[in-house]
């Protein structure tokens, strides 16, 4: 039986390398995203390149319908789930807290925790109704410290920590594993979307130290999801070697 894994956020950094890794590895790949030219364009590369089957869903993960229209298709078509990686998410706006923008606040909220939330509910059902599965959520190192000017971006990451051991906690009895990776600096276009375009700011976030590549976060999400069967790597922390935690980085 051929494997199949939904990508949430593949259209850039992390989620994009992350496909381009598990369709290498022999599995058809459903790649999600709001950017459709950015979906195409990795779509055609992935099928020129590999001998797998992609699938293409263009939705704002924000939206439980469009979410429900789209996944409700992809599974009338595949009929199994194996891998659901969680990835979707987006820091918005850097600024202490009380001069934060509420709208930054909600569009954090309602990717990074409702939409997780919504894709999680629908997958995780079928999961469930064929008796195995394996979702992997991408958290961060901001799940674990909170960093001035952090405030709701880590809390967003902080409630996926806890929705992590929840759905282990329920879907355990249903053969179904749950785990998350927690990447520190990874250098996609994350500084970008947090620092609304400034390519300098973006820039200036990596100065001076050597960042994660969204490469190493993919090869290390792929060795969580081919371990042996009764094992779970749950959390696993990858950081730069210049990074300590949230707080300390070493820079030359
Ligand atoms: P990118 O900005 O490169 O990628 C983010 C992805 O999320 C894009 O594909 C984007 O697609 C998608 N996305 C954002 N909002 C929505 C939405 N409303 N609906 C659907 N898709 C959406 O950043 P990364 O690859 O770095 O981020 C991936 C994940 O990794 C995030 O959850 C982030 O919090 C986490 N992370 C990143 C770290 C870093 O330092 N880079 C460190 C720790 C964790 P589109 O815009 O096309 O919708
Ligand atoms: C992104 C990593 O350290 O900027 O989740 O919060 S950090």
């Amino acid at each position: 039986m051929s494997k199949n894994i939904i990508i949430t956020g593949a259209s850039s950094g992390i989620g994009k390398a992350s496909a381009i890794k598990f369709a290498s590895m022999g599995y058809n790949v459903a790649i999600t995203g709001r950017r459709k030219e950015n979906l195409e364009e990795l779509s055609e590369y992935i099928e020129n390149e590999f001998e797998i089957e992609v699938k293409t869903l263009n939705f704002d993960i924000r939206s439980n319908k469009e979410t429900e229209i789209n996944i409700s298709s992809l599974l009338n078509e595949w009929q199994n789930i194996d891998l659901l990686l969680n990835n979707a998410g987006l820091a918005a706006g850097f600024d202490e807290f009380p001069k934060s923008d509420v709208n930054d606040w909600e569009q954090m909220i309602d990717t990074n925790i409702k939409g997780l939330l919504y894709i999680s509910k629908i997958v995780s059902e079928k999961m469930v109704s064929q008796n195995f599965g394996h979702i992997i959520n991408v958290g961060s190192i901001a799940g674990y410290n909170v960093y001035p000017k952090g405030h709701v971006y880590c809390a967003s990451k902080y409630a996926v920590r806890a929705l992590t051991e929840g759905m282990r906690e329920d879907l355990i009895q249903h053969n179904i594993k749950v785990s998350s990776i927690n990447p520190g600096m990874v250098e996609t276009e994350f500084s970008l979307v947090r620092l609304k375009g400034s390519e300098s700011a973006a820039k200036n976030v990596y100065q001076g130290l050597e960042p994660l590549k969204p490469e190493d976060v993919a090869e290390t999400i792929y060795f969580m999801s081919s371990q042996p069967d009764h094992v779970n790597l749950a959390d696993v922390t990858i950081l730069p070697k210049a990074q300590a935690n949230a707080h300390y980085t070493y820079r030359k």
